[in-house]
């Protein structure tokens, strides 16, 4: 990597520790920087070179600009890896790299502003010939949303123009609960984004969800990495990924990547990416963009067998993609289990604090992403993530049996997690079938 030597990781736990990983593999040397909650972390022990940034508080350390910008300048690093989460799709931040002369490991700024705001990169898909849902652009009065809520028919969904993930989102049945919903949508995203405005789309209620990874280097040269179905989530929040999708049929996945293939020329987009569809039926529809490195890409990693990450700081170093789409072959079949330190049984409260036992399943197929260890405390100031479990099987049955064995296998003592959650997700029949939609968890968990 001639231009790039030394990449400052802005990020903590299992991601800045792929990160970390993919710069040693690819010569690179390495800065992490940590709150002062961090200071035992593997990030930390991993990378040659660490810079504490402020107090255990994410809003004073990995959101703080100017201490990750003086950590970055102090230490001679080139580039920023933003990893997921944080700052990673903040256009703000890209934009201080660009200015202060650090390459932000990622899109253009500009990009990532255009496909930030939700109803815009809905534009951006119509103008890309993308099919859409039925929808509204950004609208701010409540009686005129009715209207067009009205015209487009129930139910529909209200979206935070900033969100995705989630984060404000109102499902609306009838024209009589439709002012308080958008309003307190409203106030949600408000509350949730620092952004009050809100689009409509037209509801589908038992869809799959279904996203397209992509890479795109600064010249042009587009290729898509086959799809994941996303589809078994609870609270906006995933629980389990897997590439392939088990029901989709080679026509629709073809039109369907051909179709993120077309958004990401339409706003030239560069690095790794992902569009999000609904899938209903045989019908797909845009939902958004997202324009980082996602939690689940290493699904996509086991059936392609190409380092997503390595390919972003490649990308990011203004080398050419070194796969054509020929090169691309689907092997076999990825499952992901996210474990979290919640407890299941008690309406998956966050359950923080010291892990005493800690053994990581093995074997044939099995990757398990982490920055845990045998006396390690999840802190209760970051996310709840413990480990991502990741098999690869021949077939989508070997990978079931497989991700079985390696979560009996797996051992997280001192806390409550996910693990029994996901053992009764997989042994359950309809998760078994593939045919499964966005509602699996909500019937699964009632
Ligand atoms: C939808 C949808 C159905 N219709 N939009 C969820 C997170 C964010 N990325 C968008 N999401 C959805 N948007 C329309 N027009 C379904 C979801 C959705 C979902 C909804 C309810 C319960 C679970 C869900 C899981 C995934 C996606």
């Amino acid at each position: 990597m001639a231009v790039l030597k030394k990449i400052l990781i802005a990020n903590r736990g299992e991601v800045a520790l792929r990160i970390i990983r993919a710069c040693q593999e690819l010569g690179i040397r390495t800065v992490a920087v940590h709150s002062e909650a961090d200071v035992d972390a593997l990030h930390v022990r991993f990378a040659d070179e660490d810079i504490c940034i402020g107090p255990p508080a994410s809003q004073q350390s990995y959101l703080n600009i100017p201490s990750i910008i003086s950590a970055a300048e102090i230490t001679d690093a080139q580039a920023i890896h933003p990893g997921y989460g944080f700052l990673a799709e903040n256009a703000h931040f890209a934009e201080i790299c660009e200015t202060c002369q650090i390459k932000f490991i990622g899109p253009s700024a500009e990009t990532i502003r255009l496909m930030g705001d939700k109803a815009q990169a809905r534009k951006q898909a119509q103008l890309a010939g993308v099919p859409v849902l039925q929808g509204s652009g950004s609208i701010d009065d409540p009686k005129e949303a009715r209207k067009i809520a009205h015209q487009i028919g129930y139910p529909v969904i209200i979206k935070a123009v900033g969100g995705g993930g989630g984060k404000g989102m109102r499902i609306v049945h009838t024209d009589a609960s439709f002012l308080n919903a958008f309003m307190t949508a409203q106030a949600e995203a408000s509350a949730a984004v620092g952004n009050a405005l809100v689009y409509i789309e037209k509801f589908l209620e038992e869809p799959k969800h279904i996203e397209i990874q992509i890479l795109a280097d600064e010249y042009g040269n587009i290729i898509h990495l086959g799809e994941r179905d996303c589809s078994i989530q609870r609270r906006y929040q995933k629980l389990l990924e897997e590439s392939p999708c088990a029901v989709i049929n080679p026509e629709i996945r073809q039109k369907m990547a051909d179709a993120a293939i077309k958004l990401v020329k339409q706003v030239n987009y560069f690095s790794a990416g992902t569009v999000e569809f609904l899938l209903d039926k045989n019908n797909f529809y845009f939902m958004e963009m997202n324009t980082r490195i996602q939690v689940e890409h290493p699904v996509t990693e086991m059936v392609t067998n190409i380092d997503l990450v390595k390919e972003q700081i490649r990308i990011a170093a203004k080398e050419k993609l070194a796969y054509k789409q020929e090169d691309v072959k689907i092997c076999g079949h990825a499952i992901e289990c996210r474990l979290n330190a919640e407890d299941p049984d008690r309406d998956f409260i966050p359950s923080p604090g010291k892990i005493t036992g800690f053994n990581v399943p093995g074997g044939p197929g099995v990757r398990v992403d982490t920055a845990v260890y045998t006396n390690h405390v999840i802190s209760p100031y970051y996310d709840s993530l413990i480990a991502k479990l990741i098999v690869w099987g021949n077939d989508r049955p070997e990978a079931l049996a497989r991700i079985k064995r390696a979560l009996r296998e797996f051992v997280i003592q001192g806390i409550k997690s996910t693990i029994p959650l996901h053992i009764r997700v997989l042994r359950n029949a309809k998760f078994q079938s593939g045919n499964f939609t966005t509602r699996f968890m909500d019937n699964f968990l009632k």
